[in-house]
């Protein structure tokens, strides 16, 4: 094991959990930091960043405040085993923050290969005394009666169910907490994946007793998977669909009880809405939409417009996204699921009195707007910004 758990004081405990003794720890997975959703420009991208670490410092507190014994993180607690240096310093320096043990399960993103994040110059030179990297397939003792059954990634492809190698040959004995990766035989569509962590077989070994709580990571949403399965998602959104990330599981376990309490950690949302657009009250649909939507700043939209609209209607939906973009973190339309279309009307410009150069660039692009011409949707986009720019300049 890497980290500094053989150096005592701050890993071991002053008293060995017995039969009936309840405990109470954190489990979190998927921190990902030094990730970049790439809809976000530098400076956004920065504040998504420090969200990541703020999370970590907040999963801290809330061991503090519900007097958790220790904090696992089943797995990608690393966006990439090629994070840069000052992730990987910024991450140990909020790690160094969480008040209580803190293992670390590297994961598919973040596996324990020669290039591994974990075993870095950096990473293992400033790695706090409260952090442990769980880099040994098996089990810990964390103390007397109470031992952790790691399943750490060795590669980004395994060939094997990993959980089911670490738990090979568990006997009954104590209190024990499962740390895997990866996804489930009831969530895998594809019946060939060799790494699948088979579900029949960890039921098999809590009803024995050899398991107590299976503590997975990769899902980014928390999930019962069943009787003291869980995943717990990320502590922060990553995307969009994630229906119930930006939480950390508290658990409570001994032999005859188990809970998970979902607490929220998160700040970032990943929205999607769709949008059928028509007439101007549609539009005013949306602006109000955007409008009451709390905390843009941390909020990536992505929106779904279909519909048909005349070139005034689409000046004022382009002018509503350009002005709302510099609100929220981002806003994307989702291409695919866009169906705009923009219908270039002569009595549209009626009220601005084109001239000159204008009005025959008007005529042109109406000419060329017209339905089966080979460019009409180009045309009637460049309708619709002389519509604004005409508009703008009156
Ligand atoms: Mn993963």
């Amino acid at each position: 094991m890497l980290g500094l758990r053989d150096k005592g004081a701050e890993t071991s405990y002053a008293h060995p959990v017995g039969r009936g003794t309840r405990i109470r720890f954190l489990h979190s997975s998927d921190w990902q930091l030094g990730m970049r959703p790439h809809l976000l420009d530098e400076g956004r991208a920065e504040l998504f960043s420090q969200a990541r670490l703020d999370a970590v410092r907040r999963l801290g507190q809330l061991a503090a405040e519900r007097s958790c014994e220790f904090l696992v993180v089943a797995g990608d607690v690393f966006e990439s085993n090629q994070v840069d240096r000052r992730t990987v310093v910024r991450g140990l320096e909020a790690m160094a923050s969480i008040p209580v043990p803190t293992y670390l399960l590297p994961g598919n993103h973040d596996p324990l290969d020669p290039g591994s994040v974990y075993l870095s110059e950096v990473f293992l030179s400033r790695c706090p005394s409260n952090v442990t990297v769980l880099t040994q397939r098996g089990l810990i003792e964390l103390q007397p009666g109470l031992e952790l059954v790691a399943a750490p990634w060795p590669s980004k492809r395994p060939a094997t169910d990993l959980v089911a190698e670490a738990c090979r040959e568990l006997v009954p004995a104590g209190l024990r907490i499962l740390v895997g990766h990866g996804v489930v035989s009831s969530f895998e569509a594809n019946r060939d994946n060799p790494a699948t962590i088979q579900l029949d077989a960890m039921e098999k070994l809590i009803a024995s007793g050899c398991l107590h709580y299976v503590a997975l990571g990769d899902r980014h949403s928390v999930t019962k998977v069943a009787e003291r399965i869980w995943y717990s998602g990320g502590p922060e959104a990553t995307d969009f669909g994630e229906l119930a990330s930006g939480q950390a599981l508290l658990v409570e376990l001994d032999e005859e009880f188990c809970s998970a309490e979902p607490v929220p950690i998160g700040t970032w949302r990943f929205l999607r809405k769709d949008f059928d657009l028509g007439a101007a009250e549609d539009i005013e649909g949306l602006r109000a939409w955007l409008t009451e939507q709390p905390d843009k700043a941390r909020t990536i939209v992505r929106l779904a417009l279909r519909g048909t609209l005349t070139l005034r209607l689409k000046a004022e939906l382009d002018e509503l996204l350009e002005e709302e973009q510099e609100l929220f973190a981002a806003i994307d339309w989702w291409e695919r699921e866009s169906e705009l279309a923009v219908m270039s009307d002569d009595g549209d410009f009626g009220a601005l009195e084109l001239s000159g150069f204008a009005e025959a660039a008007r005529e042109r692009l109406m000419a060329e707007a017209q339905p089966g011409q080979p460019d009409a949707e180009r045309a009637r986009e460049s309708l619709a910004l002389l519509y604004r720019l005409a508009g703008v300049a009156r």
